[in-house]
């Protein structure tokens, strides 16, 4: 074995020439392995004895693609196309043997070889769409001329992976080998190649593919229509598309130079830019920097839930879909069955989909036990109370918890706004008592707000962060304040876009603007979902607030047909002339001479002061970083990843314009601009808001 550097080594087995990358935790191809490459590439090439060669990686993957981190950096080492040509060029048959995930540049690489292999269990890939760029070292090339455009298109624009089975159907891999056995399997079929003579299969000549798919315009025209929406608000997708298109349209090297002009585009754009930002950021979200990973974490083998409703069923269903049992606790029968009831059909609706088999139905239904009786949870290693949000009623259902839970079973409170602290000290032990905000739909929603008490344990923080990867959320570990990161500054975004409207905004304006710039929804379609009489009372309504008005006027939202918009059957929202009616009487009343407001003015009042508060919440110690926020911001509430969440966005705009506005905004409106004490700072030092 020679090592050729020191993620790179060189053995000569008889005629087979194996080069084995090792360089954890993914094998990126940082400039080291493309330097390995190129250097045992090159050795293996002149050394005589050999016929065939080899590539495969140690560890838990082949190579996953670029080294992320190198982007937008200076380049040093070999050039990856320069790698990749020797090993095409090879006048020895190249295998490229896969275990773990081959992805973005990595499954390029093994696209340059004649030859693949992989192990059942390996997936390959082209995820580069999820970073805001396209397979830029020939992938978007090789590709269709291998399984066509239609498969490709799908593939490059989804960044979805295929498993090894299909992979070998579709002919992008050319065998299997038994699971664990790769090295000697790929040796075996090296050999076999030289020993048939089997010709070198450059992927690049391959032409029946793209030559049957040329002159068909309506394949892409198509394309892009069926996934418009989709793709909505990003500039990926479209660029991967015209790869394809070239793909099929040009010979090879014409095709790969339009690859690069438009390769080059993205990874200098801010689109990529945040979305690179945002793959580390979730990474970095699950480092909590005084409980390092070697905090014991406690073993939770039965969950226990206090609440049938939508929270309630919805946290259920996580842990039953990774077969962890969870006992169901209500108060009355009916409550509890049609909790059951709603649950079911969540699971029988996916199966229908083809999603769920239904045997899994029945397994994931048999992991859940209903309860009318709190003594039922006395076994359970973590108890989440998910019942109404009110600080008395959760302060007895915990006082009641600690006569009846284990000592060691972690007592969680799914609230979205109340003083985690406060209901730790109804228990006599607070450092087990930790909040956990899941977003609604909580068997879909991403993001987990854990909730840090002043006396929450260390290995209660480990266990609950490590227990949201297990059922699939992304975690964001934050401190105890008013409706914690997202809905602190949720509430800032909400009481301008209610201003806006009584100063001259129409709700569908503020709408659109949202919208535009690229949230599912905005604020007015957003309460018209959830219903506007959430927390409203006949007795109590005192038309102060429009919405006080709509509910008065039995304008509930989607659900009877009208709240902010008229609805039709389909659920389509229209502007509403009545809503437009009450909203000028309401502010004629109020004395306000309303004034044309511009799409920019709505950008900027509604998203700066949430800059702003981000800003508070990390001066006041609630959220680590700023990247957390960002992380809230993109799985919780669907802001666009390619703005990569609003801290970001400040830097986009610029610190030093996002404080000349507020600036100007509390001069001419008051306090509810205030700025930050931190982002002044920021702004004066010329820093960073993302990076704080
Ligand atoms: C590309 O190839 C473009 C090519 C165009 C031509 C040039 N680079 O996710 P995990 C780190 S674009 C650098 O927790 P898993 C990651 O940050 C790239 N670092 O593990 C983490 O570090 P930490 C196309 C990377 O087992 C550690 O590895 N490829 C990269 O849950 C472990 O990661 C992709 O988009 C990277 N490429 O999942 C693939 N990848 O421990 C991106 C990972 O310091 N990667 N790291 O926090 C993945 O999808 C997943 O990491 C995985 C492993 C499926 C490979």
């Amino acid at each position: 074995m020679t090592a050729i550097n020191p993620v790179t080594d060189l053995t000569i087995e008889g005629d087979v020439a194996v080069i084995t990358l090792n360089s954890p935790p993914v094998n990126a191809l940082s400039a080291p392995v493309r330097d390995g490459l190129y250097e045992g590439f090159k050795a293996a090439i002149a050394n005589d004895a050999v016929k065939a060669i080899v590539l495969i990686c140690d560890g838990r993957t082949f190579i996953a693609g670029a080294d992320i981190s190198e982007f937008g950096k200076e380049r040093k080492g070999a050039d990856l196309p320069a790698v990749q040509d020797m090993m095409e060029n090879s006048p020895k048959p190249v295998v490229a043997a896969i275990h773990g995930t081959a992805l973005g540049g990595g499954f390029e690489v093994a696209l340059t070889a004649h030859y693949r292999v992989a192990v059942p269990s390996a997936k390959v890939g082209l995820p580069e769409v999820k970073l805001g760029l396209l397979p830029g070292a020939g992938g978007t090339q090789r590709l269709p001329r291998l399984v066509g455009p239609e498969v490709a298109l799908n593939m490059v624009t989804s960044g979805d992976f295929v498993g090894a089975a299909a992979a070998n159907k579709s002919g992008l891999v050319d065998e299997l080998v038994d699971e664990g056995k790769l090295r000697d399997g790929a040796i075996a079929f090296a050999r076999k190649l030289v020993a048939e003579g089997r010709p070198l299969k450059k992927v690049r000549d391959l032409q029946d593919k793209v030559e049957a798919a040329r002159g068909k315009p309506a394949i892409f025209a198509d394309f892009r229509k069926a996934n418009a929406r989709r793709f909505r608000g990003f500039e990926a997708p479209e660029a991967n598309i015209k790869c394809i298109e070239a793909a099929v349209n040009l010979p090879f090297d014409e095709g790969m130079k339009a690859e690069r002009d438009l390769f080059l585009g993205l990874v200098n754009g801010t689109q990529s830019a945040a979305q690179r930002y945002i793959f580390f950021a979730e990474r970095q979200a699950a480092k909590i920097p005084d409980v390092p990973d070697s905090t014991p974490v406690l073993p939770i083998k039965k969950v226990g839930v206090i609440g049938a409703g939508t929270m309630g069923g919805g946290i259920s269903m996580n842990f039953a879909n990774v077969g962890i049992p969870v006992t169901i606790v209500e108060m009355q029968p009916a409550a509890l069955e049609r909790g059951l009831g709603v649950i079911r059909k969540n699971y029988e609706n996916t199966a229908k989909k083809g999603r769920l088999r239904q045997e899994d139905v029945e397994t994931r239904m048999g992991l859940l036990t209903g309860s009318l009786e709190l003594e039922k949870l006395a076994d359970c290693d973590l108890i989440i109370e998910a019942v109404y949000e009110n600080m008395a009623i959760k302060k007895e259902v915990f006082a009641k918890l600690d006569a009846i839970a284990k000592p060691g079973a972690i007592l969680a409170s799914n609230t979205s706004y109340l003083d985690v602290n406060e209901i730790a000290a109804a228990t006599k032990r607070p450092e087990w008592v930790i909040g956990t905000h899941f977003f609604s739909p909580a068997n879909v929603m991403r993001l987990l707000e854990v909730v840090r008490g002043d006396k929450t344990s260390k290995e209660v923080i480990a266990t609950l962060m490590q227990l949201s990867k297990k059922i699939g959320k992304v975690a964001v570990l934050v401190g105890v304040c008013h409706g914690f990161v997202g809905n602190r500054m949720l509430a800032q975004r909400q009481r301008e876009a209610n201003k806006l409207v009584l100063e001259g905004a129409m709700p569908w304006d503020v709408d659109r603007v949202l919208y535009d710039f690229g949230m599912p929804m905005g604020p007015f379609a957003m309460s018209d979902l959830a219903g506007l009489d959430i927390g409203w009372s006949k007795e109590t309504s005192s038309s102060s607030t429009i919405r006080e008005v709509l509910c008065e006027m039995d304008r509930r939202g989607q659900k009877n047909g009208k709240g902010f918009y008229d609805y039709d059957e389909n659920r389509n929202a229209k502007p509403s002339a009545e809503v437009e009616k009450v909203i000028l009487d309401f502010a004629a009343k109020k004395g306000i001479n309303r004034r044309t407001i511009s799409d920019e003015e709505i950008i900027e009042r509604c998203i700066y002061p949430m800059i702003n508060e981000g800003a508070k919440i990390l001066e006041e110690g609630k959220a680590i970083r700023a990247s957390d926020i960002d992380i809230v911001w993109i799985n919780g509430y669907g802001w666009p990843v390619y703005h990569g969440g609003p801290m970001f966005y400040g830097d986009v705009i610029g610190a030093d314009k996002v404080l000349a506005k507020m600036r100007e905004f509390e001069r001419t409106m008051g306090d509810d601009f205030k700025p930050s004490a931190l982002l002044e700072k920021v702004a004066a030092e010329g820093k960073k808001l993302h990076q704080l």
